[in-house]
């Protein structure tokens, strides 16, 4: 009905930031999105028997903007909800795969909104196109192509676990992207950093860990191994030439290590146990945004309290387009009106000071349990971020939006 559209309006109006002053700086460049499969940002700048697990991204964020408070905001639909949060700003569902659920649903996508502005765009995954639904999704989200596993060369010899290796992904890619015109807006997303973390013997470059959780144990070798492959898929797009004219956002999909191995990550962590709290700050996926040119003169480490809805408002900022009545939860991260505040899609969120999940408030600081009530303004306003989104879903209600307002008939019935 009429009345949520104008709550729903109003609620989004309220949230609108003005552009920040990075707004525009990659205006035209080509975007090259990494999702990284499993990675936690427990694992940056840590090592593993005196070896450095992610020594290539630790280079990286030293010559990026780097936020260290970003978190995942998944559900059950792992990887495909964090596609979902990236290119809508839309919270997934709390059950289910919003990917299987509404996959025929009118959405602004940030692909189909840079169609606008001459871009080409594209998603690299060696996997069957219908796995999560996606060949489906992206027609919906406006997508140009999606180079799935029938443009890759798979054998035995170049594949573990899931599919084919990301040394070879990457490799196999650089020869599809350069096919594109430019300027694009390109996805790659990496597979095998993925439960339950097999890799090869000649593959392992720093050790298995040694805890009570074969998983655990085994994740550091396959998060440095997809740390290599991002390296060399860097370094061949610079002898391709495409590097200077591109910015790369690289961010981690969701977690890998689940609450099931709470005594083995207690152990690596050095602690007594894993609180409620520490389950949550264990919500943290690396973002680093590149800029060649910008972000190597000016490296910054940011702990704005961020998370994936928080992408494409972002990205959209930076390639210099104006996103003031495009319908979305997350804000621009540069822009110094953002809130502090970051909800998860089990309800938990995160401020500045604090962190409330399961019924209780901690404070961020010591990670102590401290009083609901100081936790408690911010409860209503988590809620209304979540449901006015499923709401949003649900009703499938961008058939309504004209670009400004909500209207109460969908705009095809408009245009007749
Ligand atoms: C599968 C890959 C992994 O194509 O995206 O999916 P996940 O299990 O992480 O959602
Ligand atoms: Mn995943």
């Amino acid at each position: 009905d009429s009345s949520s559209f104008i709550d729903i309006e109003n609620y989004l109006k309220a949230n609108q930031k003005d552009p920040s002053d990075k707004f525009g700086i990659a205006q035209g460049k080509n975007v090259v999105i990494i999702s990284m499969e499993s990675l936690q940002s427990f694992v940056i700048n840590e090592t593993i028997d005196g070896e450095e697990i992610t020594p290539y991204l630790n280079n990286l964020i030293k010559e990026s903007y780097y936020f260290d408070n970003f978190y995942h905001q998944t559900g059950q639909g792992k990887t495909s909800d964090s596609e979902f949060l990236l290119e809508n700003s839309l919270y997934p569902l709390g059950r289910g795969a919003v990917f299987f659920t509404h996959a025929t649903n009118e959405y602004t996508a940030t692909p189909e909104i840079v169609k606008d502005y001459g871009y080409f765009s594209s998603v690299f995954h060696a996997n069957d196109k219908t796995f999560w639904n996606r060949d489906i999704m992206y027609d919906s989200f406006g997508y140009d192509t999606f180079f799935d596993d029938d443009s890759y060369e798979i054998t035995e010899d170049n594949s573990i676990g899931w599919g084919l290796k990301d040394k070879d992904f990457f490799e196999q890619s650089v020869e599809l992207l350069k096919s594109q015109p430019q300027p694009f807006y390109s996805k790659f997303i990496t597979l095998t950093n993925h439960f339950p973390f097999e890799l090869e013997e000649e593959d392992r470059m720093v050790n298995e860990y040694d805890s009570n959780s074969r998983t655990l144990n085994r994740y550091f070798p396959t998060v440095r191994y997809m740390d290599e492959s991002i390296k060399l898929f860097m370094e061949r797009l610079k002898e391709e030439g495409i590097y200077e004219n591109t910015i790369f956002v690289l961010y981690g999909d969701h977690y890998g290590i689940s609450e099931n191995h709470n005594k083995a990550m207690a152990k690596f962590l050095n602690k007594e146990e894993i609180t409620p709290f520490d389950s949550v700050q264990l919500q943290r996926v690396p973002l680093i945004i590149h800029i060649p040119g910008v972000t190597d003169k000016d490296p910054q480490v940011l702990s704005t309290i961020s998370g994936q809805i928080d992408l494409k408002p972002t990205i959209l900022s930076l390639l210099g387009i104006d996103t003031r009545n495009d319908v979305h939860f997350g804000s621009d991260l540069f822009s110094p009106e953002k809130l502090d505040l970051t909800v998860l899609r089990d309800g938990s969120f995160i401020t500045d000071k604090y962190v409330y999940t399961t019924n209780m408030c901690y404070d961020k600081e010591t990670g102590l349990e401290t009083e609901v009530s100081f936790c408690e303004p911010y409860i209503e306003k988590a809620q209304f971020e979540l449901d006015y989104s499923d709401e949003i879903i649900y009703g499938d209600l961008l058939r309504f939006y004209n670009g400004t307002s909500y209207r109460e008939q969908p705009l095809e019935e408009f245009d007749q």
